[in-house]
Formats: structure tokens, sequence, C-alpha cells
């Protein structure tokens, strides 16, 4: 189910290390790493995986607006973050909440953000240049294309790996049908510049299977363009790690760009407004569950002596980390509404002061109500709540006992004359 020939794996489905022609380039890499990073891959992967599952539950008790899972997906994630250097600069699709705490960022500001409660979540300088999520499909690989171009145009690279920057960008199997995708492929063969394209295949586009993506494995596209690529499995965590590793130092070293194509699977839903089990068989799902890249890598721990008392540590600490984030979700608080106006423009502007004043008026509008209200209904069985942004009654306040709010015209209505046909 869409390994290839060339796919390079470096721990087979048992846990056991593979060594032949394929894999020889990049085994001294991992041969190369100390023991406790070895463990960090590990422990980063269940605690991922607790907390996604953490998140999942609080957004379907309405704590969260939405939560996109990374189920599955969390040894191409792992090995490829920890593959970056402290100076590179990250550029995310939106699943990547593993790469971001390995950068150090707090997944607080994930939690934060799908909340409803900040902007765009939180300030790349301060969280190891772990750029923001970036929802509209692709375009994160124009951004890191252009931040890549910009190294470039500061000069030829020193030589010395940890001082010279690179940027990684993830996306996804279904990103590669965007233009941005395309069009960043093009810049970044033409520039020649010092950045890795990850693509992690999960197989799915919401409902769109990748095989309508594509009628040709995905690096080959990439190829196309002139970009080495490899195609890793990307439930191996070693592979994720060393592959990455090996193709963003050659692209600091002014080699020019590089793509890793790791298949992988979504496990879970899109995200929790979708349900999977309307589009896909169970037989693929069991196929990628036999091929959990946890199990696997704790099976190639084991082999190297690590012993229980480990693994009963990360469990420990993924609980902590799950029960944290709960209390911190639960003693979220509001900001206020008036916020949403401050980060527009650098500068104050005429238009957004205006929306700032009529919001602010809106808002007055529901003072003296509270959502907590115990005589929320009256007598009759009709709800009492906030005005409805149409102005219209809600059903059951027919004898004006319902709480009405005038429409009021938004700055900028132009009204029937001046809308656009
Ligand atoms: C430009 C644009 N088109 C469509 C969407 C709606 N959309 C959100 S996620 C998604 C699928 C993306 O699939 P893929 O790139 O494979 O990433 P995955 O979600 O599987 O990680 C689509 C079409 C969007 N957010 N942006
Ligand atoms: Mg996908």
């Amino acid at each position: 189910m869409s390994y290839t020939e060339a796919t390079v794996q470096l721990l087979s489905p048992q846990g056991t290390l593979v060594e032949s022609d394929a894999t020889a380039p990049y085994l001294p890499l991992i041969t190369d790493l100390d023991e406790s990073r070895l463990l960090d891959f590990h422990r980063q992967m269940v605690v991922v995986r607790r907390f996604d599952i953490e998140a999942g539950n609080l957004q379907r008790q309405g704590q969260l607006a939405l939560w996109i899972p990374s189920l599955g997906q969390e040894a191409a994630q792992v090995g490829s973050g920890y593959a970056a250097r402290t100076q590179d600069h990250i550029f995310p699709a939106y699943r990547e909440h593993v790469v971001g705490r390995i950068r150090g960022l707090d997944l607080m500001k994930v939690i934060e953000m799908l909340r409803g409660l900040s902007h765009g979540g939180w300030v790349p300088a301060e969280t190891g240049n772990f750029h923001l999520y970036t929802l509209v499909i692709g375009s994160q690989s124009l951004h890191a294309t252009g931040y890549a171009m910009g190294i470039g145009l500061d000069g030829e690279p020193s030589g010395d790996p940890e001082v010279d920057e690179a940027a990684l960008v993830y996306f996804g199997d279904g990103a590669t049908s965007q233009g941005d995708v395309s069009e960043a492929f093009v810049f970044a063969a033409s520039y020649q510049t010092p950045q890795l394209f990850f693509l992690q295949n999960n197989h799915w586009a919401i409902s769109v299977p990748v095989e309508r993506q594509s009628r040709t494995p995905l690096y080959l596209r990439a190829e196309g363009f002139g970009i080495p690529s490899v195609q890793i499995d990307g439930n191996d965590v070693l592979a994720s790690y060393a592959v990455t590793r090996h193709g963003m130092d050659a692209a600091r070293a002014g080699n020019g760009p590089r793509f890793v194509e790791a298949l992988t699977y979504r496990m879970g839903a899109h995200t929790t407004s979708d349900d999977p089990s309307k589009y896909r068989e169970d037989d693929e799902t069991r196929f990628w569950a036999e091929r959990d890249p946890i199990t696997r890598y704790e099976s190639y721990l084991r082999s190297l002596g690590v012993g229980d008392d480990f693994f009963q540590d990360v469990a420990a600490e993924a609980e902590d980390l799950a029960s944290d984030v709960r209390r911190r979700t639960l003693e979220l608080t509001d900001p206020p509404t008036a916020k949403v106006f401050e980060h527009v423009y650098t500068d104050a502007h005429p238009l957004v002061a205006e929306e700032a004043r009529w919001f602010a008026a809106y808002e007055a509008g529901f003072e003296g109500w509270r959502s907590d209200r115990t005589d929320a209904a009256d007598g009759e069985g009709h709800q009492r709540g906030p005005p409805r942004r149409d102005g219209r009654r809600r059903e059951g306040a027919a004898h004006g006992r319902g709480h009405r709010h005038p429409r009021r015209r938004l700055p900028g209505d132009r009204g029937a004359q001046g809308r656009v046909r």
C-alpha cells in the first residue's frame, strides 16, 4: 500500500535496523546519536499522542472550537523536527504540534488558538523559529521559499553547519495539488534555495485519496522540478530523522533544495469536524495500525536494552502533560473582545477604529444578559438569550418578551446599490 522499491526504511516494522546500500548514507547519522536523543524520540511521540487524545476530548466537551489530530504521524514529525538545527526556520502546516514542542512551543498556544483566544498563536522568534500555522493549504511553501531565498541573498554559506541557516517546510499530499507548492518548487530550484520540503503523505486530503491527487509517486514530482527527492517510510522515526538531517545539511551547505516524501497515515479524523468512516475502509486503517510508529520504535529501544522503568516514566510524563493541559484549558479566560481590532494594522486606521466603535456598541447591547442565568427561560418556556445578529426574534419570543436587538448598519455597508452583482 504505497511503499515502493525506493522507500527508504532504517527500522523494519519489527524494530530492527535495515542495513543495505540504500540505508548506508543515513545509518551513520543514527549511530552518531547519543542515547538521550534516541530516548527523546520515543518520549516526544508518546507525549504528543497523549496530548492529542486529551485535546480531542476537550473539543468534544465543548472547550475547543476544533481539534486537528496528528495520530499516526508522530514518527514523521518527531524525526524531522529533531533534524532541524537551532538556527533553522520551520514553516508548519497545522498538524505539527510536536515539532513546535521540540522547538520550545508551549502546546497551550495551540490549544488557545483552537479555542479562538489568540490570533496567530505565538511569536516565532520566541519559539525556536517555529512559524505560525497556515490553514490556507500549501501557502507556507511559498513563505518558506521566500525566506530561504532571503538566506541566499544574505550571502554564501560559511560552511559551518552550526551557523548556516536552512528552512524546513511541512505540507500534505493534498497540498501538492495547489499551485503554490509548484510555484515554490520552481523558485526553490531556480534559486537553489537552502531549504527542505517535507511532505507528509498521510494518504488523504480530507476525503480525497492521494491516488486522485497524483498519478505518480509524489517524490517524483519534486524530482521533475530538479529537486533531489527521497521517499521514506514516514512511520520510521529513524528514517525521518536521518534523511531529513542529511537533506537539510546538504541544503544549508549551498547544494540547493531537497525534498522528502514521508509515507505515513492519518489514523484519526482530518479534524474533529470530520468522520472518516464515511469514506475509507477498515482494512486500510488496519494495515497502518500494524505499522504503528511508536510500537515499532519501542521494540527497537528494548532491543538496545532500554527497560520498563523508562517506558513507565514516559507514560507518567504523558499523563502529567495531559492533566496539565486539561487544567490550564479550563482556567483560560476570554480576552477582551476589543483585542480583535488591535493588530489589524501597525498604525491606527480610521475604518478599523470605526468598526471597533460599532462593535463596542453592539456588545453593549448584551448588557445585563448572562449565559449562565438560571432564569434564562421565561415562565412560558421561551428562551431569552443574546440578540441574534440578524435582529430577528428567537423562536418562541413572539410576545415581545424575547430580547431584541436592532440590526445596526456595519461601517462600510454600502446598501443594495453599492453591491457587486
Ligand atoms: C487553499 C485551501 N483550499 C482548501 C482548503 C480546505 N482544506 C483544509 S485541509 C484540506 C486537505 C489538505 O490535505 P493535505 O494537504 O493532504 O493535508 P492533511 O490535512 O492531510 O495533513 C483542505 C482541502 C483550505 N484550507 N485551503
Ligand atoms: Mg493528507
